[in-house]
């Protein structure tokens, strides 16, 4: 028997079947034991060191069922850490306007992040409610940026449901993973586009005696043809926990490819000379606030 892995919480897996059943299974004990080297992730750094993972089933995984255990689980399409899921089709980022307030520097990081996992991310600003006009335009005009660089971007009011559509045509069939800070208004976007959703899952959290409900855990929902998947969120996310090095941000930072320095080893920095990065920059082809994250990363990780 076959499945896939849409929750795990304390070693209990609910596995969706092929027939579309949902069964309770555990993982036999040499999974849990077991550390093995991950080939999936597209190593960017001239280092080639590879991750080493525990190499227990995770959400999103595809798993063999034999005598109702865990067998073993199939070869990876991508892995994330953070959130810690297989095989995604796409993340969607879900960033506020306001509370938590608006952070390109977050934004960028959680992009490049995605971009090194060979995912493409999804963009979904929500609590556009809680911006003026003026405001929500000239964020609209920055986001603009990112929709060059070929990410998809969105608006939510969770509120109001306006915004809803938009995201729904980006779901069907694919798994997609919601990711972003606490109180970003993940899981009200959940419910937004499954409508009645934080109904069922207070319902669920009341049978058990749970109080209000919070997403504790990863959760693959069905959903148009596909799987959506609501994750709790962090509050901080250390670039160097995400096994970020200097070397891959070149690449990381798509758009910087597009411009030529004198020296192919520039680092684009202050002092670097004819860097074609920071001209890009004056001349406002290179938004300024991604070049300002690329510098707090490199200036971060340098040490490291
Ligand atoms: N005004 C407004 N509030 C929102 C919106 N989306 C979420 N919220 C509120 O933001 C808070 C955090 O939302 P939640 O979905 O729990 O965030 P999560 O931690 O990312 O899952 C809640 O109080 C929501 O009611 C929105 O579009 N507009
Ligand atoms: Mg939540
Ligand atoms: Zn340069």
């Amino acid at each position: 028997m076959k499945g896939r892995v849409i929750n795990l919480n304390g070693g209990v897996y609910k596995v969706l079947l092929e027939d579309g059943s949902i069964i309770d299974v555990k993982a036999r004990g040499k999974l849990r034991a077991e550390k093995v080297y991950e080939a999936n992730t597209k190593s960017l750094s001239k280092k080639k060191t590879p991750t080493i993972v525990k190499s227990s089933p995770k959400v999103g995984d595809i798993v063999v069922i034999e005598n109702d255990m865990i067998d073993h689980f199939e070869p990876r399409k991508n892995s994330l850490i953070r959130p810690d899921i297989a095989n995604v089709d796409q993340i969607i980022l879900v960033f506020a306007t306001k509370e938590p307030d608006f952070s390109y520097y977050l934004l960028d990081l959680f992009v490049i992040n995605i971009v090194k996992n060979n995912i493409t991310p999804v963009i979904v600003i929500t609590k556009i409610d809680k911006l003026t006009d003026s405001e929500l335009k000239e964020l609209k005009g920055n986001m603009k940026y990112y929709e060059e660089l070929g990410y998809k971007v969105f608006y939510v009011n969770n509120k109001s449901g306006e915004g809803r559509e938009d995201v729904l045509s980006c779901l069907p069939d694919k798994i997609s993973i919601l990711s972003g800070q606490t109180g970003a208004g993940k899981s009200s976007l959940v419910n937004t586009l499954i409508p009645g959703f934080t109904l069922r899952t207070q319902e669920i959290s009341d049978a058990l005696g749970r109080g209000k409900h919070t997403t504790r855990e990863i959760s693959l929902y069905q959903f148009m043809g596909g799987l959506l998947g609501d994750t709790p969120g962090f509050s901080k996310l250390e670039a160097a926990l995400l096994g970020l090095t200097k070397d891959d941000l070149n690449d990381l930072f798509i758009e910087f490819k597009g411009h030529k320095c004198r020296f192919s080893d520039c680092n684009h920095l202050e002092n670097s000379k004819d860097c074609g990065v920071r001209e890009a920059v004056k001349n406002g082809e290179i938004l300024k606030s991604r070049y300002e994250s690329y510098v707090k990363l490199y200036n971060e990780l340098k040490n490291k």
